[in-house]
């Protein structure tokens, strides 16, 4: 970090050392002498979080007597990554620690090493709501995340001889965690099953069967520069009986520990699921503990120590933004603490109800809206469920006075006496209903949820995603950082993304250009020893880095990809495309398979094989490589993704909501090859469509392959490069001969391909003649990368968030 982007250094390095060492001293009872880099990863957090403690009671005490109201972020996932050098870099103590550390004796980076990452999310969806509450304090608004702190985060991803992807469980707790602070002292009871009955004046009380303790675990977010730390509220799921001695007694152990154990489950694993719900009832379990504790949470803050609060201000006091359907459940639980805890009547707690929630929309596959068996809500939730069938009634008269046909109410139901569809619930409880791209906000008024826009257009909004600087760039990319602060002359675009723009016109200086390319080579060979340590990979940083990370699905197509780079293969080997003509390329795979989805975990051990193959074969030497780095998560994509030239972002379009890699790439100076999908659209219109590689169908055509009954045969049929890579991955080509082994990846690609990965492959493997020419002259490429990165200031998380506070929550910061 330069002289002038230090934020005010509250101690010196000296200082800062000695606060390790009490910490060491105080806190761990070991002597310098003695620790371990994990001691001093634990002693250091922790002194950086006393120096943020006076801010976050600031905050908190401000959010409670100020005028501004609060957001409560409910989402079932946050994937925070790595705590340590964002909280060093938000309270100014990045050099201190750096030195501090040396002068104990300690390697920088085997002390960093020493956190494990909290894997609470799967994907882009958790990673969104980490980037948001990042930005949320950055900016100053008052703020809680509430989710769960599941003990086990995201699995932990291996490969066996085959290539095949194991699924180990993410013992992420077993070590000390100096991050969150368990409140016992504020608890909250969330209950159950059981049964509803009628009180002698009519009104309802749910007698619930079992009840658990959820147990607030806080974790500070401190904001970049704004003197603000918000609280990320994590809840963890307790027994109130510990164990039942009386059975214990009995030398029945595991019978009496029963339940706890089913208490504490409940927050025990974070589904791997990244397409389709599941309809287990812990994950209903799940959701709804997390929402009740954190209303009720909400309730306790911003009226303290009141019996009984005037909850018609609620609304004013905290806007709940659900991510996705998982936490929507918490509409018919506001509706049920105002009525049966606070007796409201139904119509006051409905206005206070929908003024208070606001729903953000992350899908458009249809199958992956949740929807409940009635049967389940009723046996775990049965007031929630009548809760939710008298709000079915009141939609179903309301639609009948605003006219609308009986079809369409029947198709609009959000109770159909078999289940709730929570996409609808959310829409019609809340006041807003966002997309997270553009297109994909127009695609759920079109196709998604067009009975709901076509009925309450006012409701819909759009906010395009965005993605936190502060760890994306900052800390992930510290040479480019350094650059783009001596090319603006300032480091104020960290807070105000969109200074990039000022890079522009030093695309055209070769000596700017020059410096820009040297430090992605600087990255890519830091990249190169990284993937040496990890993974024992050994990765030629002199090649083209092509990375494609992301979940693995269907629809985002790693098949497209795999199979153009086994019809390059298969060019090369041939001698079609001479070995002098090849464009030596590095392709990188990361992704993750849940761990029920078949062929998507086929796909994984694929492209295991393809890679073991062509890395083996003395044809190809130094032309192509494939690296597929196990386990993808934050802190690898925080390394790779400043290393990469050419980032993949080919879904079908229509499919991909947004993505948010997108962005992170194009920031870090990286060209897309892309589909006119999700929020692709933004960045190409807006780093310029000369400075994006564009192919593929458009949604339009997509539907017309649809409508006219999509033949993926005829593909294979008509490009002989296509037919060639099929026919190797069918052939045993990547399975030692074994003609089985594939056979179900390629019979799908043949008689279904629903995601038509063969009607786009030959304009994707034609692009690839054009990212080539365009590779083969540095400065050209470089130069479109920098427009790149100039021009994607938008993509901040901080401007989603002041989105989200004029077009939805509207609300200010405390400044
Ligand atoms: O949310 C992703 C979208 O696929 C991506 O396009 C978008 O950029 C991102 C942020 O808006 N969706 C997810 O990541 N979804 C999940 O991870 C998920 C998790 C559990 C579920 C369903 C989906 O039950």
């Amino acid at each position: 970090m330069s002289e002038t982007t230090a934020p005010k250094s509250p101690v010196t390095a000296a200082q800062f050392a000695d606060e390790i060492r009490e910490q060491l001293t105080y806190h761990q009872g070991v002597t310098v002498a003695q620790a371990t880099p994990a001691d001093v990863y634990v002693a250091a957090s922790l002194a950086v979080r006393r120096h943020l403690m006076d801010a976050w009671m600031t905050t908190q005490a401000e959010m409670v007597n100020g005028h501004t109201k609060a957001v409560g972020y409910l989402s079932a996932e946050f994937l925070m990554g790595k705590q340590l050098r964002n909280a060093l870099l938000n309270a100014g103590l990045t050099e201190q620690f750096d030195e501090a550390v040396k002068e104990l004796g300690f390697d920088y980076q085997d002390v960093i090493d020493a956190e494990h990452e909290p894997g609470l999310g799967n994907g882009g969806l958790g990673r969104l709501a980490a980037c948001f509450i990042d930005s949320l304090a950055s900016i100053g608004v008052p703020a809680f995340g509430y989710g769960i702190q599941y003990q086990y985060g995201i699995f932990e991803q291996e490969f066996d001889e085959q290539g095949r992807q194991i699924e180990r469980p993410d013992y992420w707790l077993t070590n000390d965690e100096p991050w969150g602070h368990v409140d016992y002292n504020r608890s909250q009871k969330v209950s159950f099953g059981g049964t509803v009955v009628e009180n002698a004046d009519g009104t309802k009380a749910w007698k619930p069967a079992w009840s658990v303790r959820a147990v607030p675990v806080d974790y500070m977010v401190p904001g970049y520069k704004s003197g603000r730390v918000n609280t990320l509220r994590l809840w963890r799921a307790k027994s109130y009986d510990e164990f039942d001695l009386l059975t214990f007694n009995k030398s029945e152990y595991l019978d009496a520990v029963k339940p706890q154990v089913k208490a504490e489950n409940i927050s025990k694993i974070l589904y791997p699921e990244d397409s389709t719900p599941e309809g287990k009832a812990l994950r209903l379990e799940q959701q709804y503990f997390f929402v009740s504790a954190s209303i009720h949470d909400a309730i306790r803050v911003f009226y303290p120590g009141q019996d009984k609060p005037d909850l018609t201000t609620f609304p004013d006091k905290i806007t709940f933004q659900l991510n996705d359907t998982h936490p929507v459940i918490g509409i018919p639980e506001l509706m049920r603490v105002m009525i049966d805890e606070y007796g409201y009547d139904w119509d006051t707690a409905w206005s206070v109800t929908t003024k208070t929630f606001n729903y953000t929309c992350h899908t458009l596959l249809p199958e992956a809206l949740e929807v409940w068996p009635a049967s389940l809500i009723g046996e775990l939730l049965p007031r929630h469920l009548e809760i939710i069938e008298r709000i079915e009634r009141q939609f179903e008269a309301e639609l009948v006075a605003k006219g609308v046909d009986a079809a369409q109410i029947e198709r609009m139901k959000i109770y159909t006496g078999d289940a709730v569809r929570m996409a609808y619930l959310a829409t019609y409880g809340g006041s807003h209903v966002n997309g997270v791209a553009e297109l994909h906000s127009e695609l759920l008024k079109d196709v998604t949820l067009k009975d709901f826009s076509d009925t309450y257009p006012d409701k819909f909004a759009n906010v395009t995603n965005g993605v936190t600087p502060r760890r994306f760039v900052k800390l992930a990319n510290p040479r480019l950082s350094d650059l783009i602060t001596e090319g603006l002359g300032t480091d104020k675009w960290l807070t105000d993304l969109e200074m990039l723009k000022g890079l522009a016109p030093l695309a055209n200086d070769d000596e700017f250009v020059k410096k820009f390319a040297a430090v992605k080579q600087a990255n890519k060979v830091d990249f190169a020893n990284y993937a040496k340590r990890e993974y024992g990979f050994d990765l030629d940083p002199n090649t083209m880095f092509n990375t494609m990370v992301k979940r693995l699905h269907e629809y985002k197509r790693q098949s497209l990809k795999i199979l153009a780079l086994i019809a390059r293969y298969a060019d090369i080997k041939s001698g079609k495309v001479s070995a002098d003509d090849v464009m030596p390329r590095t392709v990188i795979f990361g992704a993750k398979a849940a761990p029920g989805y078949y062929l998507a975990k086929m796909t994984i051990q694929l492209i295991n094989n393809v890679a073991r193959v062509v890395n083996n074969d003395p044809d190809v030497k130094g032309k192509l490589n494939v690296y597929f780095p196990w386990n993808y998560n934050v802190r690898l994509a925080q390394h790779l993704i400043p290393a990469t030239d050419l980032d993949e972002q080919i879904s079908q379009a229509g499919k991909e909501a947004s993505g948010t890699g997108n962005m992170k790439f194009a920031l870090n100076g990286a060209l897309t090859v892309g589909t006119l999908d999700g929020a692709n659209v933004e960045i190409r219109e807006r780093v310029g469509a000369e400075n994006f590689f564009l192919f593929g169908m458009t949604v339009d055509e997509v539907e017309a392959q649809y409508a006219n009954g999509y033949n993926p045969a005829r593909y294979y049929e008509s490009d002989p490069r296509l037919k060639a890579a099929i026919d190797m991955v069918s052939d045993g080509t990547f399975s030692d001969g074994d003609r089985n082994t594939y056979a179900p990846l390629v019979a799908d690609w043949l008689t279904k391909d629903w995601f038509m990965t063969l009607a786009d492959f030959t304009a994707y493997a034609a692009i690839q003649g054009e990212i080539e020419a365009l590779y083969a002259q540095p400065l050209e490429w470089h130069r479109k990368a920098i427009l790149n990165v100039a021009n994607s200031g938008y993509f901040s998380s901080d401007r989603s968030i002041e989105d989200y506070l004029e077009r939805i929550w509207h609300t200010g910061s405390m400044a």
